[in-house]
């Protein structure tokens, strides 16, 4: 809360092409908050080197993020929208909660364990504690909901452990923050493993539709999805986790619901049933496409929007650390 104005904040990673997993679990719920709420939405470069990265794709999916943050319907005039690396407010809060967070809960951070065991040649510290840079992000604007989906809930609740911890010792430093995980497309799964989490550096292209896949690349991903052996159309994740993915991408792109779904396909083959849910993607995404590929053509354009949401930006993270610096007893100098 700054003032008496809600604040809503969530960042996506630019490791990577966007998948319909980051569309439907967060991106596009975004703007839900833009008319009642001071919203901030951040591209987090900083989170993305935990992983390695080759420094010129790095600095093409920032721009291709903020681009897609405003194709996705996030008018920069209503929402501030930035870089994580141009405000440094977050790396320097990130430090001061490091010594606010405990190894044992680092260590219990399921994201830490998996991605530990996909990168094991690379298990740097920043990889470990991540969630504090994200807990950072979060504080620095006194965040009150953060849109995300299921798999960052886990590091929203440490966020709010970290600021409860600090606002004991030091009394009204932090909002606590509350992990807003939409009802539908709360985890969108692998099309090749759908026990798995779809992912953007997944290795597989066919296991991921990506938010910029042309038409006849999305429909021929549904095809190839992977289903099972029996030949009915309904939602059972532990029994049929393809086909119940798959529901769930329907309903998702449709507004019906999942028993609505069941029905318009009772009957019919997987093969009628990948096709459709190819075609509602392709649809519902072509707009997005087109509007991406409009902002991303005005280079000059995003440039300045980058200036223009660091400092907005910095502003309100400028205020929250000079805020703990204080309470901590560091000197401020006038
Ligand atoms: N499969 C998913 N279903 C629903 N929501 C998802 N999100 C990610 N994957 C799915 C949500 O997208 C937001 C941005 O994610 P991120 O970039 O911060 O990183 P992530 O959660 O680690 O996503 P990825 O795609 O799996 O990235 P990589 O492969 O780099 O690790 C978050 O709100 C996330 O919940």
């Amino acid at each position: 809360m700054f003032g008496d104005q809600k604040v809503s904040f969530s960042g996506v990673q630019p490791s990577g092409n966007l998948t319909i997993g980051n569309y439907l679990g967060a991106l596009r719920n975004f703007s839900t908050y833009s008319e009642e709420y001071k919203t901030f939405y951040c591209v987090v470069d900083e989170h993305a080197i935990t992983v390695r990265q080759i420094p010129a794709e790095l600095r093409r999916r920032t721009y291709e993020t903020l681009a897609l943050y405003m194709a996705c319907g996030l008018d920069p005039e209503k929402n501030t929208l930035y870089v994580q690396s141009m405000v440094h407010e977050h790396a320097e809060l990130s430090w001061i909660l490091n010594c606010f967070t405990m190894f044992g809960e680092l260590s219990r951070m399921t994201q830490f364990k998996d991605k530990s065991a996909k990168h094991a040649d690379n298990i740097n510290a920043g990889l470990f504690t991540y969630p504090v840079l994200m807990a950072s992000d979060i504080l620095l604007y006194q965040t009150d909901v953060v849109p995300v989906g299921i798999d960052q809930k886990q590091h929203v609740e440490l966020c709010r452990d970290i600021a409860m911890r600090f606002n004991q010792v030091y009394p009204d430093t932090f909002t606590i923050p509350e992990p807003i995980v939409a009802k539908q497309g709360r985890k969108i799964m692998s099309l090749a493993e759908p026990t798995k989490k779809m992912s953007k550096s997944d290795e597989n292209p066919n296991a991921v539709v990506y938010i910029l896949d042309d038409r006849d690349t999305i429909i021929r991903k549904f095809k190839r999805a992977v289903t099972d052996s029996e030949s009915e159309i309904r939602y059972d994740e532990a029994a049929k986790p393809g086909v119940s993915n798959l529901l769930s991408i329907y309903s998702c792109f449709t507004g019906k619901t999942i028993e609505e779904a069941e029905k318009e396909f009772a009957g019919k083959g997987y093969g009628d049933f990948k096709a459709a849910v190819g075609e509602v993607t392709a649809d519902a995404l072509a707009p997005v496409q087109a509007e991406f590929a409009r902002r991303l053509a005005d280079k000059a354009g995003l440039e300045a929007q980058m200036k223009k949401g660091a400092e907005e930006a910095s502003y309100y993270a400028r205020r929250t650390l000079s805020k703990v610096q204080k309470k901590l007893g560091f000197v401020q100098l006038h």
